[in-house]
């Protein structure tokens, strides 16, 4: 059974409950203001192959907020509910994307088509959105540049994968939206408004579970900011906002980044960041990622 909802024009402010379960169902929404408080959407207890999508379609005049949950079943049965924005341009001069998530989601996938861009919201509170997703999808042109751009602002992403590693794909979008270092995260893919702030100090930072994980940089658990989620595991790619130079993704620069990042330092080769490559993305671990993680020494986000 498939189900396509088509919620009719909503003039002022309503409050709408849809319950969709039983059967993949599309909600689709091309125009207008939601916020997603609580969807009942990829309900525990249901088939396992539910397919349940949310399609954000509209344009300029769409505001849309996930502010609960809507994907998430519980831990047997996964994630089933996509989430695809198109065409969900900049609203404003000020940046405003059209599409916010504001709250910690378990997608399926995320996709973002053509410009859409999409914001995780940056809380009074510092409490970090989350964004965990089995695939994660952002459009590129002919030659494999992104059109979209999602903006974790201050927060994470958990690509939690099966099969073979995105991580490609992930770095190529963390290097177009840092760009340069003059034009730090002006460019599309993925980006940080929050480490815009302050590109010398903040930045994305990313790695793959597997490889700060058994070597025990940082132990997962309920203290790690990853940690609460109990469904990650090795085969997850992390991406985070932090300071430039917390190679292991703790928040922190300490010592344990410090002999990471010395260990490989002028060594031939391509780095990453969880090498030592924490500034400019360019591959290598020289005197820049030095110097600013030095600067960092002992401080926390
Ligand atoms: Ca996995
Ligand atoms: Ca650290
Ligand atoms: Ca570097």
């Amino acid at each position: 059974m498939r189900n396509r909802y088509c919620v009719p024009r909503i003039l002022g402010v309503e409050k709408h409950e849809v319950e969709l379960d039983g059967g993949s169902d599309i909600l689709g929404i091309s125009g207008g203001t939601f916020v997603f408080e609580a969807v009942a959407m990829g309900a525990p207890g249901g088939p396992e192959n539910d397919n349940d999508a949310i399609n954000v379609t509209g344009g300029t005049d769409s505001n849309v907020t996930f502010k609960g949950d809507v994907g998430y079943a519980n831990a047997t049965t996964g994630r089933r509910v996509s989430v695809t924005v198109d065409d969900a341009v900049l609203r404003d001069m000020d940046d405003n994307p059209t599409v916010t998530f504001a709250a910690t989601e378990n997608l399926k996938r995320l996709e973002l088509q053509n410009s859409a861009t999409v914001r995780l919201d940056r809380n009074a509170n510092n409490d970090h959105t989350t964004i965990i997703a089995s695939q994660l999808a952002i459009a590129e042109d002919e030659n494999n540049v992104p059109t979209a751009r999602l903006d974790i602002n201050d927060g994470f992403l958990a690509i939690n994968y099966d099969g073979d590693s995105p991580l490609e794909d992930v770095v190529a979008w963390i290097k177009s939206g840092f760009k340069d270092v003059e034009h730090a995260w002006d460019g599309q893919g993925i980006i940080s408004s929050a480490a815009a702030l302050d590109p010398g100090a903040y930045a994305v930072g990313w790695a793959e579970a597997s490889v700060i994980q058994p070597l025990q940089y940082v132990p997962f658990g309920p203290d790690h900011p990853f940690g609460d989620f109990e469904d990650i595991d090795g085969t997850t790619i992390l991406v985070r906002y932090t300071l430039v130079g917390d190679i292991n993704l703790d928040g922190t620069v300490d010592d344990i980044d410090i002999s990471i990042l010395t260990g490989n330092y002028l060594s031939p080769g391509t780095w990453g960041w969880a090498d030592g490559d924490v500034f400019g993305y360019d591959g290598v671990v020289d005197d820049p990622d030095v110097g600013l993680q030095a600067g960092n020494y002992g401080m926390s986000v």
